[in-house]
């Protein structure tokens, strides 16, 4: 018999391919990942490739086999560990390490005695690929001639390796745009660019923040907290605690903008109950109000109505921040006899929600899984906004009152896609199906909201609540301008109208009030916490907060955007260009220019804020900086 002669790299690519596939088993049988279609099962089939073949491709640089093979075993068995790491915390908690959770210990609270339960004797099994790679060091016989490893066969191999990152970010991005830059689910991530790759990552985004932690010491707060000070806008006596003791409920409204608002598509009104609130006497209805989000789309958008600060220019501070010290709208509440919750029907891990709620100190999550989610009531990205207020109005009749919930709502969402039974209006014309579909998947979220009010005023608890509904952030980008000028009657979308279709709507509703009103000023998310905390009868003076209560007579026309643009009721910088805002004519940047400089300042300090983790220096109660910050000071 002729014996079998093993090829040259036989050790190293037996080691690849049984990692490769007992991580790609790993996904299929020890996580959830809910695999939409053929091509997220392609990509999650490949993710492991791309950072296996860079890993043990390192072994080709030692120059004799010994060592080579030792490598090997030691890679395999560090990818083994931290895979099986993974699937023991996620049997926990239903989630991926992040390197920020390995070193908050609290964190592991309560897995204490757990862990004995947790693991098992069969998990051997996740380490099968060192056994198997052990095995074919110790029996298939040694190949002369290997070392040192030619250096084409190095370059060619490191080529192909890096193919298969490209690859894989492709499909991924294809699939998911913006992954990386929006951060926004582990879970995501995972199925995108796989678990090691994963964790590379993560250690990237949270040793970069750590360090800017790292180097604050809180004496950076002294110049934010006098300017904070020194633009505080006055409370309105006369509405400060005007409605105290009502519950909040705030309803942040998927990618609704305001230009639908009070407006029809081929005749069709898109959006009737919310019209019928524009001009209703118990409803604040505010239509010249912006969003400020930035890439952290709806995290974002909560981010800034809890904290009154901006979002991060890179990345979604809720993924890159989660475990800041906060002083949140919600947190107040709770100090003041709230019952505080968050209702939303999506995984708990999405924008990693889970942890920085807990920084939020917010009491309950009420997500995915408090809902009865089941094929026939969900659409898109799940759970259909109609049966989602009732479910959710069903869950408050059981609340401690007063309550704060935050209803997120989710079918206008992109793609913007309906079942059958749900389309009320046809689509729009354009060369755009996603803003044709769009005015369909808006008129249905306006009919859940009348679902919302039905429901409460019969569940009791209208009477004795403020329902305050705004647009989370734009839901038709700029891709689509042509489509909107043709939708508008306008011959192109220009910088100018871009940053006025910025616009969503905010309502604040106080059923029985008789208080309703237009108001016309411009104004934006961050300056929703002191206006609300301000109704229920908080104050907020010694907070650290950059927005204005609405109310307040010293409120200031001024709206900044994330991304440096701006909106006042006379003037719009976008572009670089300071337009007359009546006119849309550019006259010249010198009226914009000091309110540029104060759009650089505010977020500067608000970055600052965030990196640095200053409120931790910060005592919320007094208004004082505490002692390690002044330890800085002279
Ligand atoms: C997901 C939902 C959508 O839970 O809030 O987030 P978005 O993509 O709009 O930022
Ligand atoms: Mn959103």
């Amino acid at each position: 018999m002729k014996s079998f002669k093993w090829p040259k790299h036989s050790i190293l690519a037996i080691a690849i391919i049984a990692t490769w596939l007992k991580t790609v088993i790993v996904y299929h049988t020890s996580f959830e990942l809910d695999i939409e279609n053929a091509m997220q099962e392609l990509i999650l089939f490949i993710n492991p490739l791309s950072f296996i073949l860079f890993a043990y491709g390192i072994s080709l640089f030692f120059k004799t086999t010994k060592v080579r093979n030792r490598f090997l075993i030691t890679v395999s068995m560090i990818l083994a560990i931290v895979l099986y790491a993974n699937v023991g915390f996620y049997r926990f908690y239903n989630d991926f390490i992040t390197f920020a959770v390995l070193f908050q210990t609290s964190n592991f609270g309560d897995l204490g005695n757990s862990v004995v339960d947790i693991i098992s004797f069969t998990d051997i099994l996740y380490f099968t690929d060192v056994i198997v790679l052990i095995l074919a060091i110790k029996f298939i016989p040694k190949v002369e001639g290997l070392s040192p490893v030619r250096i084409e066969l190095r370059r060619a191999y490191f080529i192909l390796s890096m193919a298969m990152v490209f690859l894989n970010l492709g499909l991924a991005e294809t699939e998911r745009p913006e992954l990386l830059t929006r951060a926004f689910d582990r879970e995501l991530l995972v199925k995108n660019i796989g678990t090691y790759n994963y964790h590379l990552y993560d250690i990237y985004v949270q040793s970069k923040s750590s360090a800017q932690r790292a180097l604050a010491d809180g004496s950076e707060l002294v110049e934010v907290d006098n300017y904070v000070q020194a633009n505080q806008a006055a409370v309105n006596e006369e509405m400060f605690g005007k409605y105290k003791g009502r519950n909040l409920i705030l309803v942040q409204l998927e990618s609704l903008q305001s230009f639908v608002i009070n407006n029809e598509m081929n005749g069709e009104v898109v959006t009737p109950f919310l019209n019928s609130l524009t001009n209703n006497k118990d409803t604040y209805y505010f239509n010249d109000f912006y969003h400020q989000t930035g890439l952290g789309k709806t995290s974002d958008s909560e981010f800034i109505v809890e904290n009154s600060l901006f979002g991060l220019g890179r990345g979604a501070v809720f993924f890159t921040h989660g475990g800041n010290t906060y002083n949140t709208m919600a947190e107040k509440l709770g100090e003041n006899g709230y019952f505080t919750n968050v209702m939303h029907s999506n995984n708990s891990s999405f924008w990693n929600r889970n942890e920085i709620y807990e920084s939020f100190n917010i009491n309950r999550f009420y997500d995915v899984e408090s809902y009865d989610v089941t094929d026939e009531n969900s659409v898109n990205w799940g759970l259909k906004d109609i049966p989602f207020m009732e479910q959710s109005v069903d869950l408050m009749t059981e609340m401690q009152q007063p309550f704060y919930s935050k209803m997120i709502t989710l079918t206008n969402h992109y793609p913007f896609t309906l079942e059958e039974e749900d389309i009320m209006i046809p689509e729009y014309n354009s060369n755009s199906g996603t803003l044709n579909r769009y005015f369909q998947t808006v008129r249905y979220l306006d009919e859940s909201i009348k679902v919302l009010f039905d429901e409460l005023k019969e569940s009791g608890l209208y009477d004795n609540s403020i329902i305050v509904m705004y647009g989370d952030h734009y839901g038709i980008s700029e891709n689509h301008n042509k489509a909107m000028a043709m939708y508008l009657g306008k011959e192109e979308i220009t910088a100018y109208d871009s940053a006025l279709l910025q616009s969503v709507p905010l309502f604040i509703h106080v059923p029985g009030s008789g208080d309703g009103e237009v108001i016309e000023d411009a104004s934006g998310q961050i300056d929703l916490r002191p206006t609300l905390l301000h109704l229920l009868g908080i104050e907020t003076s010694n907070d650290m907060q950059l927005g204005a209560d609405l109310f307040s007579k010293e409120h200031e026309d001024f709206v900044i955007f994330r991304d440096g643009r701006f909106v006042t009721n006379d003037l719009v910088y976008a572009g670089e260009v300071c337009y007359d805002r009546e006119s849309g004519e550019d006259i010249g940047i010198e009226a914009c220019q000091p309110y540029i400089d104060r759009s650089l300042v505010e977020l500067e300090y608000s970055d600052e804020i965030i990196n640095g983790d200053l409120l931790r220096f910060y005592d919320e109660e007094t208004g004082n900086l505490l002692h390690d910050a002044l330890d800085g000071e002279e």
